[in-house]
């Protein structure tokens, strides 16, 4: 459906098929403002003077006429400047207590940092107790996972050497000329995220050019009779294909669904519309199909655009394709109207068909699986408490208060499901079913493997209500991951949340630097870091800029 890039039309957007419904035409020209038009600034202006970055070329379609065009360059000072707050804060009139336990976070991500440098930098995770690294098979090619999710949490917590070499390892070995089959989502929330946030923190064109360039790969994977994309891809060959395992050939609405945040800053950063465009289509195509009582399935047919299974849940498949709904509408400074308007009948769909109270009291979000609840939470739904809690505050006042209450009580679910357990972490998935309450009931669910979404919620439900318990649960998991996961060369998951004496995994995951450590030095933190009226987190714990205004220079 690409048109060709030249001659420019200047409303028009340039993806969009003469045939194309009128909803979706309207849309595209939305996302096409969003990004900025395309660059043809007049002869003289200061882009053309200050210009000379390289443009990020079309992934498909036909050729750009290069020579029409005037290079499009980002302002970064003036998006500096339109920050509302220090992106590191004031760090004033706190006590010492909160800093002294914001220190210690801070060391365990230096801890955690130091290892991997030692044992693994360069392969995706460390493997603490082996003292290796693993490369594992969700990135295709790519390698140094754990360096671009680490960036700018080492930043954030002013690690400055540590950021250094991470940013040196990322100019001279970051590869991104690899082949390999690697999952579209994992590439965008960790390496496109963690390069757009490094790069909006510390201006450094390197993190930009890596952004773009591994952003122009993932674009083939679009290539479908519905512009849904499939779940992996190849960076070199441009092939793309469905997980083995989802049924008919299907697309996955989490990752299908976690797109949008990284793609519009793509377009912001190159003045390419394409990836706005196609972050677009496809919540164009998901506000479209018919829901089975408003709810959205998993599975989506990238051909079809049907539904191919009728099973929804919070938690894993489906997470944070809602937790993007919201985020988009904020990142788009509450202009995405149709973004907010899904969230908002998506989770009111939620509460009516999945929110259910325990015997004992505990709110929690079951799964659905063809109108069938089963009543099990996972540790991944966890992250539900701080998204509702980020979207209360614009629900309107009649609603507002609603939202809060119900945040607060599946974060405190969360909170059960770690405090009912030996060793003070929470099991992978937990069930409210025959007698039982927030504990895992089966084997194979009672691990814990260092995930962030429990004290992901904490960091909301404290930056929202300021309620000194939610610094005392993040303290306790703190203990917890200092007993319990740190071993001689970092931090590992263990096996049995249930024992005081777990057997490790052996993986020091990349999330943990990105997230759980990031999101607890948060809770320590004054509101002002990374302020949440200039950022949004991407579903790695990236920091996102608010688009205030349009940076194009
Ligand atoms: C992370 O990669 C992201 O938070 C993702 O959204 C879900 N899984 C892991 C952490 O648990």
């Amino acid at each position: 459906t690409d048109l060709p890039r030249s001659p420019p039309a200047a409303a028009e957007p340039r993806h969009a098929s003469p045939a194309a419904p009128r909803r979706l035409r309207e849309k595209l020209r939305t996302a096409a403002r969003m990004a900025g038009p395309p660059a043809h600034t007049a002869p003289g202006s200061r882009q053309q003077v200050q210009g000379g970055e390289r443009r990020a070329e079309p992934a498909t379609g036909a050729p750009a006429a290069r020579e029409t065009r005037a290079p499009f360059r980002f302002d970064y000072e003036r998006f500096r400047r339109s920050l509302r707050h220090p992106v590191r804060g004031r760090r004033t009139g706190e006590d010492p207590e909160t800093r002294a336990r914001r220190m210690k976070i801070k060391e365990m991500m230096k801890f955690a940092w130091d290892n991997y440098k030692q044992y693994a930098l360069g392969k995706n995770e460390l493997r603490p107790l082996s003292k290796n690294g693993h490369i594992g098979n969700m990135f295709g090619g790519l390698r140094g996972a754990t360096v671009v999710d680490a960036l700018d949490t080492l930043y954030i917590m002013e690690l400055e050497e540590e950021f250094q070499e991470a940013k040196k390892w990322v100019e001279k070995n970051f590869d991104l000329n690899v082949n390999g089959e690697a999952s579209l989502f994992e590439v965008n929330i960790r390496y496109i995220g963690g390069l757009l946030a490094a790069y909006y923190l510390t201006g450094e064109e390197v993190f930009k050019s890596k952004a773009l360039e591994l952003g122009e790969k993932l674009l083939p994977a679009f290539n479908t009779p519905t512009g849904i994309p499939r779940s992996l891809f190849s960076p070199c060959s441009g092939m793309s294909w469905s997980w083995g395992w989802a049924s008919a050939g299907s697309s996955i609405l989490a990752e299908f669904g976690t797109l949008h945040l990284e793609f519009l800053h793509l377009s912001e950063l190159s003045g390419n519309p394409v990836f706005a465009e196609k972050a677009s289509t496809s919540q164009l195509v998901l506000n479209r199909v018919e829901k089975p009582q408003g709810l959205y399935p998993n599975f989506l047919s990238p051909v079809t655009g049907n539904w191919v299974q009728h099973h929804v849940s919070i938690g894993g498949l489906g997470d944070s394709f809602y937790e993007y709904l919201i985020k988009s509408w904020l990142m788009s400074d509450k202009k995405d109207s149709e973004a907010k308007k899904m969230y908002d009948d998506a989770l009111e769909a939620i509460e009516k068909h999945l929110v259910r109270k325990s015997a004992g009291g505990l709110t929690y979000i079951a799964e659905w699986r063809g109108g069938v609840l089963d009543h099990k939470m996972g540790h991944l739904a966890c992250f539900s408490g701080g998204m509702i809690a980020l979207g209360a505050e614009h629900a309107g006042e009649e609603r507002k208060q609603h939202y809060v209450d119900l945040a607060a009580e599946i974060t405190n679910t969360c909170h059960e499901s770690y405090a009912r357990s030996d060793t003070k972490l929470g099991p992978e998935a937990f069930r409210f079913d025959a007698g039982t309450e927030a504990m895992a009931t089966r084997l194979s669910e009672r691990y814990y493997i260092l995930r962030p979404e429990v004290v992901e919620s904490y960091m909301y439900m404290w930056r929202l209500t300021h309620d000194p318990k939610y610094r005392q649960w993040g303290w306790e998991v703190v203990k917890a991951l200092e007993k319990h996961c740190r071993v001689e060369a970092g931090f590992s998951g263990i096996r049995d949340v249930y024992t005081t004496t777990p057997t490790h995994d052996n993986m020091q995951q990349s999330f943990f630097l990105a997230e759980t450590l990031k999101y607890l030095y948060l809770l320590f933190c004054e509101d002002d870091v990374l302020s949440l009226d200039d950022w949004v987190f991407n579903t790695e714990a990236h920091p996102l800029p608010v688009n205030h205004t349009n940076f194009k220079a």
